[in-house]
């Protein structure tokens, strides 16, 4: 008689999933005051269930002054009136669930807004008990900044002198957005009350913001090669540490929620460093999920996206670790703005739903939005992002389902993509079926990647599991490629259900199913 054999444990759900984000500001309006809220989710959330996305991963609607539209908390366990109400996101978790959606919310845990409880006692005196929550140092000896970073926002010190007490406070972002000293336990402790406050409401997990930043060395040294951004430097062992406690915190919950991290650093491997080193028992392991930015910085190009690919997929291979692939999110123009063509954009969509990976979309994308054009005296964020964030058009006609005055101008030609608007429409369609297809194949969720050698414009990958097999190819030219394959185009950017005639058009990509 043969073993029954040991069912292999199926992949945790953030592997398997796609993430959705919701700039909460920019998606939906349900009071009419031209600024995104809570209430214009909730109304959207079967569409995003229809979609066939799996999860929502929502920037900040916590109590923020806005300097930085929420990424400058002053309340980790409230919503900013201006989204709505903590009941009104207990009701957006439940629908969500109703809906078959895991929801995830944005942690900014490296700062806080200046006007937190905590920065404000922290001013009072250099012997306020919540002073070493924060980063003070005394002046240099020429009364200058401690060090020579600069902020990531305007053209500034990472410092700002206190006068009444003569001290510096460090903020790597705006003078509003105070680091915290994670070095400190009560720092430690109390951000992690703040994940169980979510936790215990039954979201799903987190977006962590600039997570490598949280376990700065307390010596804070300065640049090597003069003044400069530390956000891409700062890659230290506390953090780490400081990792491992916080999953602790989420694997004490039996929902298994999760946690992407913002790892803003470059060099192969150092992404992956933050997944932890997992031992048997789980020991060890920190975040579940980071952010893979590369394919944000390649140009339409058959040799970048390639190089991307597999640069990716080499780093998963080589460093034992899950991946995951993103075009836009609200601080980078977004894709269809980059490439300059819905071609380009609508094929862009296959090949990021084909990758294995974790997909993370940005709200819009699926209506093929580009960037709204913002005129000088609209200008309203200090990091120049504005444009990715114009309000989403819901309807074909003005004011597209939003207040009659919005937050920010909306993009041109914004009828034509609502949902209802031809080129919305057929994106939003598009975006549909690969999501559907990407759900009922579990080869193009967790099957092996391999790359087809193909050469010229068109870039192909073939993604297997068991006897299911993709071939995906992309052409990234301008014009037509005979192309030596052949099968049934199941999806594809331009046209599907066909045949393949063995011809890619300019900017096509098509997924290929064997006959
Ligand atoms: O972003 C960090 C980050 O890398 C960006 O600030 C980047 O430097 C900038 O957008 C350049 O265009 C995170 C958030 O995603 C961002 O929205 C916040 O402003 C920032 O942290 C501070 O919390």
């Amino acid at each position: 008689m043969s073993e029954p054999s040991a069912k292999p444990m199926p992949p945790p759900w953030w592997q398997e999933a796609v993430f959705y984000q919701i700039y909460p500001r920019s998606f939906a309006d349900g009071n009419g005051d031209g600024v995104g809220d809570l209430a214009g989710i909730i109304d959207r959330v079967p569409y995003i269930a229809e979609l066939g996305v799996d999860a929502i991963w929502l920037s900040p609607v916590f109590t923020s002054p806005m300097h930085d539209f929420g990424y400058d908390v002053s309340d980790y366990c409230d919503i900013d009136p201006v989204f709505g109400s903590l009941a009104d996101m207990d009701r957006l978790i439940a629908e969500c669930h109703d809906h078959g959606l895991r929801i995830t919310l944005d942690w900014v845990p490296n700062h806080t807004s200046i006007d937190h409880p905590w920065f404000v006692e922290s001013l009072t005196s250099r012997d306020s008990p919540k002073r070493k929550w924060y980063v003070w140092r005394d002046p240099a000896p020429d009364g200058g900044p401690p060090n020579n970073w600069r902020a990531e926002f305007g053209d500034m010190p990472a410092w700002t002198l206190d006068e009444a007490s003569g001290q510096y406070y460090l903020h790597l972002f705006l003078p509003e957005q105070p680091d915290l000293n994670w070095h400190h336990p009560d720092v430690e402790e109390a951000m992690h009350d703040t994940l169980r406050f979510w936790l215990d409401r039954g979201v799903d997990g987190f977006r962590a913001d600039v997570i490598n930043l949280i376990g700065k060395d307390p010596g804070l040294a300065d640049l090597p090669d003069g003044p400069g951004k530390a956000l891409t430097t700062i890659d230290e062992p506390a953090t780490h540490r400081m990792l491992r406690g916080i999953r602790k915190v989420l694997d004490a919950y039996d929902h298994k929620p999760m946690m992407v991290g913002e790892v803003c650093l470059y060099r192969p491997g150092q992404t992956a460093s933050y997944l932890g080193v997992v031992g048997p028992d789980g020991e060890g392991a920190e975040l579940h999920l980071a952010f893979d930015f590369r394919a944000t910085h390649a140009r339409w190009d058959a040799d970048r996206f390639g190089e991307v690919i597999d640069a990716i997929q080499g780093d998963s291979v080589e460093f034992d670790s899950w991946p995951t692939w993103t075009l836009s999110n609200h601080d980078r123009r977004r894709h269809r703005q980059r490439y300059g063509s819905d071609g380009r954009a609508r094929s862009a969509a296959v090949m990021l739903l084909t990758q294995r990976a974790t997909p993370y979309l940005y709200a819009g994308e699926e209506l093929c939005l580009p960037d709204a054009t913002i005129p000088p005296d609209a200008v309203v964020d200090p990091g120049g992002r504005d444009g990715c964030r114009a309000p989403i058009p819901w309807t074909e006609d003005a004011p597209f389902g939003w207040g009659e005055s919005t937050w920010l101008p909306f993009v041109a030609d914004a009828g034509l993509r609502s949902p209802d608007g031809v080129i919305g429409a057929s994106t939003l369609a598009l975006y549909r079926r690969l999501l559907h297809l990407r759900r009922n194949e579990p080869a193009l969720r967790r099957g092996d990647q391999r790359r087809l050698e193909l050469g010229g414009p068109v870039v192909g990958w073939t993604r297997t599991l068991g006897a299911n097999e993709f071939d995906i190819v992309v052409n990234f030219g301008d014009i037509a490629v005979p192309v030596d394959l052949v099968g049934d185009i199941v999806e594809g950017s331009h046209r599907s259900g066909v045949a393949f005639d063995g011809v890619l058009q300019p900017d096509e990509a098509v997924i290929l199913t064997r006959p």
